[in-house]
C-alpha cells in the first residue's frame, strides 16, 4: 500500500525550536513536517498534526533551502525512493543530510500550513502518545472527522491542555463534515467513538475496531461532501485528490516496506 507524504510548511516555530534552528537553517528556507497518510481525500479536514513527544526526529535537507522533519528511519526509506540528493547517495544512515535532531516534545505548538485544509490560518503540532516510530514517517496528520484515533486524542488534549503544556484552543479547531456515510452520518469518527463508548486514547482495542469500521465505511460507502470531487464516491475521489496533491507539489508518494507489515495488525 502506498502512503502519500504531505508537506506541511512551518509558519512559526515553537520557542524551543526557534532557538535550535538558529544558525542551522537559513532564514528564508522552507521546512516541512511530512506526515504519511492513506487517506488523501480527508486532507480538507486537517485540524492539527501529531508527533510522538518522546520520539526522536531529524531535520533533513531535501534540497537547497528545503528541509523536512521525519524520523531517521523514514528519511532513510526516502533516500532509497529517490527523494533526496540526486548525486551523492548516503551509504549509511549516518550519511543522511541531518542538520539537527530533536524530540517530538520540542515541536509542540509549532504552527504549520496544511495543504487543502479548511483551516487556512494554520494548524498546530501536538503530542500523540500512540504515534509509532516504526511506521510511516513518525508524523501523523490529524483528521478528527474521519479518524477515531485523532478524535479521541484531541478530546483528551483539550480536556488536559495544561497537563500536556498546550493551549486548549489548539485542540479545539472546528471539525467540518467531509464524507457522508449511510451508517455513521457525516462525522464518522465522532459517531464511532460515541457508539463504541471510547473514553480516551488508551481504549486501544475499541479504537482499533473503530479504525477498521471507519476505513471500510468511508471507502466503500462514503460520498465526498467537499472539494473538487464533491458528490463522488470516496473510492473514486481518493485517487483524484492524491493525484492533485502530487501535481501541485504538496505531496509525494512514499512506500514503507516494513510499516506495511505492522500496520494492519491492530
Ligand atoms: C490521515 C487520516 C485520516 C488517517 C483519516 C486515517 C484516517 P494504518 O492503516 O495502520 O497503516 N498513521 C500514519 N503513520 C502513523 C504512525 N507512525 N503512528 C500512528 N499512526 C500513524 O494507518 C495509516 C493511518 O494511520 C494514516 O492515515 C495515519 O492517519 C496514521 F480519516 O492519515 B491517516 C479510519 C482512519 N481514518
Amino acid at each position: 500500500q502506498e502512503y502519500s507524504a504531505i508537506k506541511l510548511q512551518v509558519k512559526e516555530w515553537s520557542p524551543e525550536m526557534a532557538e535550535l534552528v538558529k544558525g542551522k537553517v537559513e532564514d528564508d528556507a522552507k521546512v516541512y513536517f511530512v506526515p504519511a497518510t492513506l487517506r488523501p481525500e480527508t486532507m480538507y479536514g486537517q485540524t492539527s498534526c501529531f508527533v510522538g513527544p518522546k520520539i526522536n526526529y531529524g531535520l533533513f535537507k531535501l534540497k537547497e533551502k528545503e528541509y523536512i522533519v521525519v524520523t531517521k528511519r523514514a528519511a532513510w526509506n526516502m533516500a532509497f525512493q529517490g527523494h533526496f540528493f540526486g548525486d551523492k547517495f548516503p551509504k549509511t544512515q549516518d550519511e543522511l543530510p541531518q542538520v539537527l535532531e530533536a524530540p517530538g516534545s520540542a515541536f509542540i505548538g509549532t504552527l504549520v500550513n496544511a495543504p487543502l485544509s479548511f483551516h487556512t490560518e494554520g494548524i498546530r503540532i501536538l503530542p500523540m502518545e500512540s504515534v509509532s516510530a516504526a511506521k510511516g514517517t513518525g508524523v501523523v496528520t490529524s483528521v478528527p472527522s474521519d479518524s477515531p484515533d485523532d478524535y479521541a486524542t484531541l478530546m483528551d488534549l483539550a480536556k488536559k491542555a495544561e497537563y500536556y503544556g498546550i493551549q486548549k484552543e489548539w485542540a479545539e479547531l472546528e471539525i467540518f463534515p467531509l464524507i457522508d456515510t449511510p451508517t455513521y452520518g457525516n462525522l464518522t469518527a465522532p459517531a464511532l467513538v460515541k457508539q463504541l463508548k471510547i473514553n480516551s486514547p488508551k481504549d486501544v482495542t475499541q479504537l482499533a475496531q473503530a479504525k477498521d469500521l471507519a476505513y471500510m465505511e468511508g471507502f466503500y460507502k462514503g460520498t465526498m461532501l467537499v472539494g473538487n470531487y464533491k458528490g463522488e464516491p470516496v473510492s473514486e475521489a481518493k485517487d483524484k485528490v492524491r493525484k492533485e496533491l502530487y501535481e501541485s507539489g504538496d505531496a509525494f508518494p512514499f512506500a514503507d516496506p516494513m510499516g506495511k507489515v505492522v500496520s494492519r495488525s491492530g
